[in-house]
């Protein structure tokens, strides 16, 4: 009776197992392909061999790149070495990726750069704020950009029991911004576990020095995060559950949500169009490809257009898909004057003219 009832509870055990990873590879679109869409004039930047994760464009044209992140579960080609930050100016003629130095006084060599925000404050000061994995912890870096020198000097480094998986940041004010966090668990076979369970334990918080909170929670694995351009909404993608959260903010910081748009893709970073309002989403068409990666199959990329999200009558366009030939693992797009640059998991940027 007793070996009856162990092999009962194993039996259900396994198909619960088998029926969550068979709900998971689903959901991760493992079998997805796109048809190709690439504007005429597109090349590969050069330098940013090691990644190319999130892109913040300034209104000056001046886009920061954050390059070298290691993420567990994801594959990484880079070598051993610390992330880094590149500039790029994208008012020249043939603009080229430059490494930003970074002031002493800072751990450059745990340097593990993932989402990124800039900020200008009142006197025109740039301010750039990083999510960084040192050790494969989270915290958040604020540096104060010194365009002449083409530097960042290094001026705080956030930590907080909430800023924990910190995938990305939208920076609303000095040292007030929103995070996602895209696991609850660190650890990563229960991070892992999250996942297959579909637990909806991540969320984003609303950080600044007076108030640390939680202001939206539910997500399968909350992303990317922007603000629209009057910063009254905040937009929030939903990886896993393949949807962006559209946000209305508050005076008090909170966010209720407005609508949820599922897109039916894996939502990476999202930017804003400054010419027009429009979201940008980075995606990912093939998840399973990207965490089980093959050279001869390898993960394609995807970037979706969301007109007058607002409205009752949003509209999805796709600005670029590649089964993986020419990109592969888009995380990010970010558009300056009929320029756009595509940011990618462990590889190098796109750079295209539109
Ligand atoms: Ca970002
Ligand atoms: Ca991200």
């Amino acid at each position: 009776m007793g070996k009856l009832v162990v092999l009962t509870v194993l039996g259900a055990t396994l198909a619960l197992i088998g029926e969550r990873l068979l709900a998971f590879s689903g959901k991760i679109t493992s079998s997805r392909e796109v048809e190709s869409v690439e504007p005429q004039t597109c090349h590969l930047i050069e330098g940013l061999e090691n990644g190319s994760e999130d892109i913040d464009i300034l209104p000056s044209g001046l886009a920061f790149i954050s390059s070298g992140l290691k993420y567990p579960g994801m594959p990484t080609f880079a070598p051993d070495e610390p992330g880094k930050i590149f500039l790029m100016d994208l008012n020249e003629q043939n603009p080229k990726a430059q490494v930003l130095e970074i002031s002493d006084g800072f751990d450059k060599q745990s340097f593990n750069p993932h989402g990124i925000s800039t900020f200008i404050d009142k006197d025109r000061t740039v301010y750039l704020y990083v999510v960084n994995h040192p050790h494969m912890k989270s915290t958040v870096e604020i540096f104060k950009f010194e365009e002449q020198q083409r530097s960042l000097k290094h001026l705080k480094t956030l930590k907080h029991e909430l800023l924990k998986s910190v995938n990305d940041i939208v920076v609303v004010g000095p040292e007030h911004f929103y995070a996602t966090r895209d696991h609850y668990f660190t650890n990563f076979f229960l991070s892992f576990l999250e996942m297959i369970l579909d637990l909806h334990w991540t969320y984003v918080l609303f950080y600044s020095p007076r108030e640390v909170k939680i202001v939206a929670k539910g997500f399968s694995s909350a992303n990317g995060i922007t603000t629209s351009l009057d910063q009254k909404y905040i937009y929030v993608a939903d990886v896993t559950a393949r949807n962006i959260r559209i946000m209305e903010r508050h005076d008090n910081w909170n966010l209720t949500e407005l609508k949820v748009m599922q897109l039916g893709t894996l939502v990476d970073n999202l930017t804003v169009d400054p010419a027009t309002g429009d979201i940008l989403a980075g995606c990912h068409p093939n998840g399973m490809k990207l965490l089980v990666y093959n050279p001869e199959d390898p993960p394609g990329s995807e970037v979706l257009r969301i007109q007058n999200v607002l409205s009752d009558k949003p509209t999805v366009s796709t600005v670029y898909a590649n089964n993986g030939s020419v990109l592969q693992g888009s995380t990010v797009a970010s558009v300056y004057r009929g320029k756009m640059l595509i940011g990618t998991v462990f590889h190098r940027a796109l750079y295209c003219v539109l």
